[in-house]
């Protein structure tokens, strides 16, 4: 395997940290104090291709592979993990879902919409009672004629509110069978479908997540997505390729934070030189440069077999759970690094540190990776 980034990846990187610089850093505090949720950033990025980066040209997307994907998440989280997570949920899951298991017709139909981001997608899965143990949702669906109807509600959906479309799982069959929900596509505006509470959130708080509810909603029978029963390990499918896009956000979370703190131990002085001289700080250093490469292999190893359409369930819950983990004890010690004006919003360091958290919850706690991993090991 190559380890140097391919021409096309150092071109992407490039246009992204030129864009972050511009168009995120001037705002990201502004955004995450007020929880804005910036939606033309994402107009822009969607100008750039950034909304479709998998997608293949002939649905308007880049036909990028995983590791220009990894590229562009990571290096928007170095800057702000609120955009990098908005970035990585509109891509791998709403986007990537009808990709991977829409008809002709449906790709053909919200693709080009999605990848230029005219519209922003969300996904739905969690629902308040079920997140962990998602395959035991209330949420139903039931077929009327040429509608599906629907009712139930979905939590912690990331753009439930600004979202044009989103794909939800329901159930459609019997509750506890692998084989008892299935995929929809909703759009924004059907009647009986709405937004519910926004989320007032610890970190990633320029990222909306919000309710969905769905009170008799109506959609009809073609917006499912394949065939009857199929909703769950479609989900999984999903989850397998999004864990990548968490680890490649844990990933430019950490390298933000310790790019931070690798530069402030060397200019900040303590009895009379840098703080870097002080073996206790040099050393938090190489243990944090350690654990971001390590992170970065991992990721990458889970691409490759990603691009080569090989199964990945394993590498993808290995590279989430460690690249994760690995965010927030790298964020934890750059605030150490910075001391008190760690704590303060006057340094990026705290950002960085309430965002990171998200990394270990999100598409699977670091619990639900241990049980992937086990369960395939174990097999
Ligand atoms: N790819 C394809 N199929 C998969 C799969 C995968 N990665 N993982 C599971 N399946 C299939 C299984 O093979 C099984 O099929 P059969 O019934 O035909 O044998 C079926 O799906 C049920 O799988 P399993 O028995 O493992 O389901 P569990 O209810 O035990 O759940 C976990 C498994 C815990 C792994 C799953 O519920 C999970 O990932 N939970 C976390 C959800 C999550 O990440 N939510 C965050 C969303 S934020 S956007």
């Amino acid at each position: 395997m190559d380890f140097e980034m391919n021409e096309n990846q150092l071109m992407i990187a490039q246009m992204v940290r030129d864009f972050a610089e511009k168009e995120i850093r001037p705002h990201f505090m502004e955004w995450d104090e007020s929880q804005e949720f910036p939606v033309h950033v994402f107009k822009k990025l969607g100008e750039l291709g950034l909304m479709g980066v998998f997608i293949p040209e002939e649905y308007g997307g880049s036909g990028f592979s995983y590791f220009e994907y990894i590229t562009v998440v990571s290096e928007i989280a170095k800057v702000c993990g609120s955009i990098g997570l908005s970035v990585a949920a509109h891509n791998s899951l709403c986007t990537g879902h009808i990709y991977y298991h829409g008809s002709e017709e449906q790709k053909k139909k919200y693709l080009p919409k999605l990848a230029t981001a005219e519209w922003i997608g969300a996904w739905g899965l969690t629902e308040t009672g079920t997140g962990s143990d998602a395959g035991g949702m209330n949420t139903t669906a039931v077929l009327d004629g040429d509608h599906w109807v629907l009712n139930g509600s979905k939590n912690f959906i990331t753009h439930g509110k600004s979202g044009d479309v989103a794909v939800v799982i329901a159930r459609t069959g019997e509750k506890g069978a692998s084989n008892g929900t299935s995929a929809f596509i909703i759009e924004k505006g059907t009647p009986g479908f709405s937004a519910g509470k926004k989320e007032n959130k610890m970190g990633m708080r320029a990222s909306e997540t919000c309710e969905l509810i769905f009170n008799d909603c109506r959609i009809p029978k073609e917006n499912l997505i394949g065939v009857v029963g199929e909703g769950f390990k479609q989900a999984m499918q999903i989850l397998d390729g999004g864990r990548i896009s968490i680890g490649a956000l844990s990933l430019g979370i950490a390298k933000g934070a310790y790019e931070a703190a690798l530069k402030y131990s060397k200019e900040r002085e303590q009895f009379g030189q840098p703080i870097s001289k002080f073996q206790s700080i040099a050393f938090k250093l190489a243990d944090m440069a350690t654990e971001i490469e390590a992170a970065e292999l991992l990721l990458y190893q889970a691409a490759y077999l990603k691009n080569n359409k090989k199964k990945m369930t394993k590498e993808s819950a290995i590279a989430k759970y460690y690249a994760s983990e690995v965010a927030v004890r790298t964020a934890n010690e750059a605030v150490q690094i910075f001391g008190g004006y760690g704590y303060t919003k006057d340094f990026p360091v705290e950002k960085f540190y309430r965002d990171a958290k998200l990394c270990t919850i999100g598409e699977g706690t670091s619990e639900i990776q241990k049980i992937v991993i086990s369960r395939e090991i174990l097999k």
